[in-house]
């Protein structure tokens, strides 16, 4: 057990280089930029958290697997690194990458364009383990949890995938990431893996697998992750029941390089690069435009891939005339399913695919970022008037005993946004007299 033993602490990812959107819990964004290789190394890696890294002794630890199984197991690492294993590159993507995007608003990460990334993961078939166990034919569902707790009364985080899925075999309980043990951040020791889904059925830190013969109830499977049924106008409030899990991703490419705001040089050669990818199905072509979505050419696509992971795409490019332009790129995959110049607005602000853009300045530094993406959401909270004060003073003293600041002031909501927040974060745990609520909210609206 030489890569697993030993030490109760794996290696905390370094996460200098990451856009944090929230500090404590980890929710670090991956430049674009930074992303140039097929495979993500670990340290670039996107971080999603939705409550406190926990403390792991890999000494101790077991994975309890039961429910509608003849025989529950509880394995230890060594077990699981015993059984035969698999390396698959997968790419992993958060549901919510792009919400920064969606407009009208929605609460949640502010997510821009790098809540992405690529992996090799080594690990062994959950299927395997099930058998193990003898699962029965009454299990539909396997519950997955984690080590992580809920903030406050906030719900522990259970995700529950579908039998089908894991039957296909290509489901990993995951102990490596690009040959190295997982980081801690990225759940060591054990993860799942589900190739081609969205990332929020990778539970990390798995302690718990359980067969059931019906989806788990908590609101990481009956609430979150889900979209409506069919498209909704902007804005609209959705009932639950109205909506469907997400199970796959959607078609979807970015443009790493060049840089949105990149300085070019007029007759000097580039190159317009990015990844595309569609979830379980494979990308087709990869379509550039250097004007502005006038005309198309189509982009190579690179040598490296894999079933579950995403493809590079190259386009040369030797701009001529100085000035500035607008490059995008769309993808479509093997079932001709092609990004969309909107994506469909939905209450989650989920599954954000449209036409991806960057703005390229060729023959002169830009003066200021472009601002074709929303308007910087990142501005700091800056209290002037004695209502600031204490609004700011409420923030700090309610607020941040759970979460850091970043995460507020990040969103754009309007006035009845934040009584959805505030309900929801008073149901778990916020204290806050009706008073006081007016005054946050009169105060979050305004700044
Ligand atoms: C008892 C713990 C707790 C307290 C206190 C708390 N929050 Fe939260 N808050 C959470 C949790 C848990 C999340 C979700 C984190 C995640 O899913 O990434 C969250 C997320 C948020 C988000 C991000 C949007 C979302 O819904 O995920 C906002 C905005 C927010 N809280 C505002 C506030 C404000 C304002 C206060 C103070 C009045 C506050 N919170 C106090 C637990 C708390
Ligand atoms: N236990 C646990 N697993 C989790 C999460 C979490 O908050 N707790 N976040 C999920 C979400 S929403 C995503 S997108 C991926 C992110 O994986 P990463 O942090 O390794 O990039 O982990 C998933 N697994
Ligand atoms: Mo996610």
């Amino acid at each position: 057990m030489s890569m697993l033993g030993g030490s109760a602490i794996a290696a905390l990812a370094d996460s200098s280089s990451l856009i944090v959107h929230s500090a404590r819990p980890q929710d670090l964004e991956t430049p674009v930029h930074l992303l140039t290789t097929w495979i993500t190394p670990n340290d670039a890696f996107y971080i999603r958290s939705h409550f406190y890294t926990p403390a792991i002794d890999a000494q101790t630890w077991q994975l309890p697997v039961d429910g509608d199984v003849a025989r529950p197991l509880a394995l230890t690492l060594d077990a699981i690194r015993r059984m035969p294993s698999r390396d698959v590159p997968v790419t992993l993507e958060c549901a919510g990458n792009g919400r920064g995007n969606y407009d009208p608003p929605v609460a949640g990460v502010q997510w821009r364009r790098g809540a992405v990334g690529n992996a090799r993961w080594t690990g062994v078939p959950l299927a395997d383990v099930l058998r193990k166990a003898g699962l029965e034919p009454s299990a539909k569902f396997i519950w997955i949890d984690g080590a992580d707790t809920g903030l406050g009364r906030a719900p522990d985080f259970i995700r529950s995938v579908p039998i089908d899925k894991v039957l296909r075999g290509d489901v990993l309980l995951a102990y490596a990431m690009n040959g190295e043990p997982l980081p801690l951040a990225h759940g060591f020791p054990l993860r799942v893996i589900v190739p081609g889904w969205e990332g929020a059925y990778c539970v990390k830190w798995v302690n718990h697998i359980t067969a059931s013969d019906h989806d788990h109830p908590g609101p990481f499977v009956s609430a979150s992750y889900r979209i409506p049924r069919r498209p909704v106008p902007p804005g609209s409030v959705v009932n639950a029941a109205d909506t469907v899990p997400i199970r796959g991703l959607v078609v979807k490419s970015i443009i790493t390089s060049p840089a949105d705001g990149a300085a070019l040089m007029p007759g000097q050669a580039a190159t317009i690069s990015g990844f595309a990818w569609s979830g379980e199905y494979a990308i087709r072509t990869v379509e550039v435009s250097i004007d502005g979505g006038r005309s198309w050419a189509f982009a190579r696509l690179g040598d490296d891939h894999a079933p579950h992971a995403w493809r590079q795409f190259t386009l040369p490019w030797r701009p001529r005339d100085p000035g500035s332009r607008v490059l995008l790129s769309r993808a479509t995959d093997v079932r001709g399913r092609r990004q969309p110049l909107a994506a469909d607005w939905n209450p989650g602000g989920y599954l954000f695919n449209a036409v991806d853009s960057v703005r390229v300045n060729v023959g002169e530094e830009l003066a200021a970022s472009p601002s074709h993406h929303p308007s910087d959401p990142y501005a700091p909270i800056a209290a002037v008037t004695p209502q600031d004060e204490a609004a700011a003073e409420l923030l700090k003293t309610r607020c941040t005993i759970c979460h850091a600041t970043d995460l507020i002031d990040a969103q754009r909501l309007d006035a009845n946004g934040w009584q959805r927040e505030l309900t929801k974060m008073t149901g778990w745990g916020a204290q806050l007299s009706p008073s006081e609520r007016d005054l946050l909210i009169d105060y979050l609206i305004r700044r």
